[in-house]
Formats: C-alpha cells, structure tokens, sequence
C-alpha cells in the first residue's frame, strides 16, 4: 500500500476555511504534525512518499480531493474551489507510477474527499464542491464499480467529513450526521456525535489513524479489532481538513 502525501506551503496560513482561523494557522506546527502523520502511516505498513509543496496552493497538503483512486485507475478530479485547481497536475504525475489517469472537464467538479469506498461500491457526496456532472464522470471511469450519490447537509463540506472506510466492508459513522440506511448493507462502527470529527480517520489494515482526543472512538475501533493511531490536527482542523484529506492510498487493482 502506497500513501501518497503533500508538504504544506508556508501559504498553508492562508488555506481556506469556512471561519477564519483564531489563533491563526502556525505553518511550523502544522509541518510537525504533518510529518507525525506521515510517521503514522508508515506504522501502519504503509510506504509513504511526500511530493513537494507549492507555494501557489495554499491548500495542497490536502491531496485527497486531488484524485479518486480505484482498480487501478485513478480519476484525476477538478475540485470544486477554483483556488484549488492547479493541485492537480504534480499529484497526478506521482499517481502515473502507480496506475493508469483518466481526466475531469468542466463543468465538471469533485472533491476526493466526497468519495467513500466500500468494496465495489462508491458512495459520492453531493456537496458545494462536487457536483452531479462530477458524479457522472466517477460513474463512467469507475463502471465497474456502483456508484451511489448521497446528498449532504449545506454544513458538512465533504462526505468523509462525517464517516470513512475501514477497509474491512465497515464504514466510521458519526451519529446523528447520516442515516445508517444510505450504506446498507455495510456495517457500521459508530462514533459518538461529541466526537463527530473523529468519524474521518485513515485505515490501513487493522490499524486505524485517528484523530487525537477523542478517547470513546478509539475504544470503539479497538472494540472493532482495530489497532489505533493518534495523531495531533489542530492545524489542518483551522483549514477545515483533517485525516484522510492528507493523504491519497493506492492499492493494487484487486485491492478491497
Ligand atoms: C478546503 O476548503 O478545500 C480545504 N481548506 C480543506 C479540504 C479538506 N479536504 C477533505 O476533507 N477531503
């Protein structure tokens, strides 16, 4: 398993975010805590490669939204902010070595951070930033997948925002956020809505990494079977990001 990660810019501090940042983004900080991160990963088995930063983008540590990996194809997207649009063309290159790239066009827009993986099954969030000709185009490159649209409250500004894969046909789900049914028939490990963000957390195997201070959503994962990993995020949290957007796994064509 491959992680492919970003460096953060010293622009990171101007990344965007629905609230203004208060106190503002410390960029060292949150290069530490990315480097934890990366460090996490590769606890968890994972062989992690970092592409360099630009400037130009305050935003591209966040590469999760930059492409949609699958059976070895990955769907470069165009996300739905324009600011970020110019991610796109490293983070694809680096995903070249691994597997085949197909491509998004206007009016097309998707965020990776609105798809979820089960198995076969893609689930798409119809947010602000993905839209349906965006869903469409996942649907035609992903055919050999089914692909199932889920439309999100105006609040919630990615699907994964509030639930992730665990990689075992299981998805982390926050409560109160989404209805259990829209997954059916994948089970469910639930995390409690105090502890709602924590629902975004990176699984790799048995091991999960999961956001720091967030106690009962460990002892869930670890109920589950999982081995968990904490890592600190009150940086990239200021820019509205948190786990998986931080990284882009690519498994092998028959990966699950
Ligand atoms: C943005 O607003 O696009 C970034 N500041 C945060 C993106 C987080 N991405 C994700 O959760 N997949």
């Amino acid at each position: 398993m491959h992680a492919l990660t970003r460096h953060v810019p010293a622009s990171f501090a101007h990344a965007l975010s629905a609230t203004p940042p208060d106190p503002p983004i410390d960029v060292a900080l949150a290069r530490a805590q990315h480097a934890a991160y990366r460090a996490a990963l590769a606890a968890c088995g994972a062989a992690v490669t970092a592409i360099d930063a630009d400037e130009a983008c305050p935003d591209c540590v966040f590469v999760e939204d930059t492409a949609v990996v699958a059976g070895g194809i990955a769907l470069v997207t165009r996300p739905g902010a324009p600011s970020r649009r110019g991610e796109t063309p490293p983070v694809a290159r680096a995903l070249a070595r691994h597997v085949d790239l197909a491509w998004m066009d206007a009016p097309a827009t998707l965020d990776g951070g609105d798809c979820l993986r089960v198995g076969r099954t893609i689930y798409a969030g119809r947010s602000a930033r993905t839209n349906a000709a965006g869903i469409a185009r996942l649907a035609e490159v992903f055919a050999d997948h089914t692909v199932v649209a889920v439309d999100l409250p105006p609040h919630v500004l990615h699907l994964k925002c509030v639930c992730s894969p665990l990689g075992d046909g299981r998805i982390l789900l926050a409560e109160g956020t989404l209805a259990p049914e829209l997954f059916a028939p994948h089970a469910i490990v639930w995390v409690p809505a105090a502890e709602a963000y924590a629902a975004n957390a990176v699984a790799l195997g048995r091991h999960v990494v999961v956001a720091d201070g967030h106690p009962r959503t460990r002892e869930a994962l670890e109920a589950a079977g999982f081995t968990t990993h904490a890592v600190a995020h009150s940086e990239v949290r200021k820019a509205d990001g948190s786990l998986t957007c931080q990284s882009i796994l690519v498994t092998d064509v028959t990966g699950t």
